[in-house]
């Protein structure tokens, strides 16, 4: 029987889908005699290295695992698992690792590149594996800041190795004890064939190419597909896109189609990822009547790659007056099958207070949940819009010399940050939004940008060059893209790692694979 260790991690709804479409059966995990009667164990892992280990240590769990481990029984560990098998992490330095493997869990540094990782990656071989039969050398997605090693003493597991500003260890393996970095329930059908291989124990690993050649890995710019999903004036969910954000035409809320089932179109067509964007939730709380968490349940059934899901995201008291926070709406998020949760308006005023009261920072939601599921699960959904200025001296916010003048020919603007979907905006400019979410512990940026919405113009690379240089998070471009060719523009004129899209892909005036197909014409890495 295969079981699943359920101690409280993030996105194990994915897991299990993966192995039923899979054809296989799985159980949960749930006291910690079952970790030794199962014939085979996935043990996942989302999140802070001490919290779970504080995790698996209520929940007694540590010693069956260790006997388990020790006694060659079958596991598979996935990201933050196979850290676990490490003395530490620098990540929670007062907790204790399983200790299996040598060596402290260390932190990537971000003057090379952007932490976390968050994006397809390759591996290099270092031996030979049968969970690896039938590889034809595609990427998997990677989420994390902290990394494993490669020394002397740790070569006896070492199974692959991947670059990110180092080469640092991508899986390991001993006898039937193996652990990945990366998450193959996300990695499309590349990473469903590992955990075919896995179920099916496939023991031809004589098949199996080494297909680095010089041991560099590649990573990939991602593309993303972005659905805003509302209800209709008839009470149906629809996906619908907005001109500046405005999603009504005549009177009526744009409706382009079932949120489930374009979902299941983009991961088809090569999306790298896709985002919901429920653009009402800050005025229908989500856990009220879960239309949400039905769509993300529905759609992690079939879309093995990773799911944002953003929209109101924040501490809310119901009419009965139940309180909950941020914490437990991005909670019940994952639990449905999210990866990475993004929050907008309650971004703006968390960065409000932190100007106003800087001793309630650990309160703020980014806070909340980045130190439970880790800073790769918290996005920042941006949406700034221009205010011109006619010199840098009419505002206190930061400001560039645009090459777009404003109304009266201002030569200055600054980007204003807004809440309510951009119905309502405050006295925080981009920069001070992204550098202050970062310190509270974000992952990621969402930066849309008002003026550029649906419009079809392109990105506006002016500010996306000025968040990049203000932050070491990666960033996601967003607004304005009318064709593939802005998808290689704003990779090729910024450092972003990632650009979403919404309105052309909807209305089927380019396709995802034609992007990337572009984009590998322009000698940009697609997954
Ligand atoms: O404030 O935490 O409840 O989150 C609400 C979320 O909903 C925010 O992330 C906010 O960006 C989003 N939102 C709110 N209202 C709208 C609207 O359109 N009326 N959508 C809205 C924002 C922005 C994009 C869009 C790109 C690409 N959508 O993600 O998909 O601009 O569009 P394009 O390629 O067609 O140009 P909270």
């Amino acid at each position: 029987m295969l079981k699943l260790l359920d101690y409280g991690a993030g996105n194990i709804r994915s897991v299990i889908n993966a192995v039923k479409l899979l054809g296989g059966e799985i159980d949960l995990i749930r006291n910690p005699g079952e970790i030794l009667v199962a014939d085979q164990v996935i043990f996942p892992g989302v999140g802070n290295f001490g919290v779970v280990m504080e995790q698996l240590n209520n929940k007694g769990y540590i010693e069956p695992l260790l006997q388990r481990i020790h006694g060659n029984r079958p596991l598979l560990g996935i990201c933050v698992a196979l850290q676990t098998f490490f003395e530490g992490s620098e990540e929670a330095p007062e907790r204790k690792g399983l200790g299996i493997i040598p060596g402290i869990i260390k932190k990537f540094d971000s003057e090379k590149l952007p932490v976390p990782q968050i994006g397809w990656n390759t591996i290099a071989f270092h031996k030979k594996s049968p969970l690896f039969a039938g590889y034809q050398g595609g990427k998997f997605y990677f989420v994390h800041s902290y990394y494993a090693e490669i020394a002397e003493n740790n070569s006896d597991w070492l199974l692959t190795s991947t670059d990110y500003g180092c080469e640092f260890i991508s899986s390991v393996e001993k006898g039937n004890i193996t652990a990945l970095q990366f998450h193959p329930e996300k990695s499309g059908k590349e990473g469903l064939k590992v955990l075919e291989n896995f179920l099916t124990k496939n023991q031809q690993s004589q098949q199996i190419q080494i297909f680095s050649e010089n041991n560099t890995t590649k990573r990939a710019k991602r593309v993303i597909a972005c659905l805003d999903v509302r209800a209709n004036d008839e009470g149906d969910l629809v996906v619908t896109k907005g001109d500046q954000y405005d999603v009504r035409e005549k009177g009526h809320v744009r409706n382009l189609g079932v949120p489930v089932n374009l979902a299941e179109r983009y991961y088809n067509e090569g999306a790298d990822e896709i985002t919901f964007l429920n653009i009402t939730g800050y005025r229908d709380f989500p856990l009220q009547d879960q239309p949400m968490l039905d769509v993300l349940k529905k759609t992690s059934e079939h879309v093995f790659v990773p799911l944002t899901i953003g929209g109101g995201i924040q501490d809310f008291t119901d009419s009965e007056g139940n309180y909950y926070t941020a914490l437990d709406v991005a909670s019940a998020y994952f639990r449905a099958g999210a990866d990475k949760v993004s929050l907008g308006s309650d971004a703006v005023y968390a960065v409000e207070q932190y100007f106003k009261k800087k001793e309630d920072v650990p309160k703020s939601s980014i806070t909340q949940i980045s130190s439970v599921y880790g800073a790769q699960a918290v996005v920042i959904s941006v949406d700034p819009r221009r205010v011109y200025v006619k010199t840098p001296e009419d505002t206190h916010h930061a400001v560039i010399k645009t090459e777009y003048p404003g109304p009266e020919g201002e030569e200055y603007c600054w980007y204003q940050c807004t809440v309510k979907g951009g119905r309502e905006g405050r006295d925080i400019d981009v920069i001070q939004l992204v550098t202050i979410c970062e310190l509270l512990g974000a992952g990621e940026i969402l930066l849309n940008c008002i003026d550029r919405d649906g419009s079809n113009n392109g990105f506006d690379i002016e500010l996306i060059t000025h968040v990049k240089k203000a932050v070491t998070i990666p960033i996601i471009a967003s607004s304005g893209a009318g064709s593939g060719q802005h998808f290689c523009e704003v990779f090729e004129k910024t450092d972003v790692e990632a650009a979403l899209a919404a309105g052309i892909f909807h209305r089927r005036e380019v396709s995802i694979d034609e992007v990337k197909r572009l984009m590998k014409k322009s000698s940009i890495e697609i997954r």
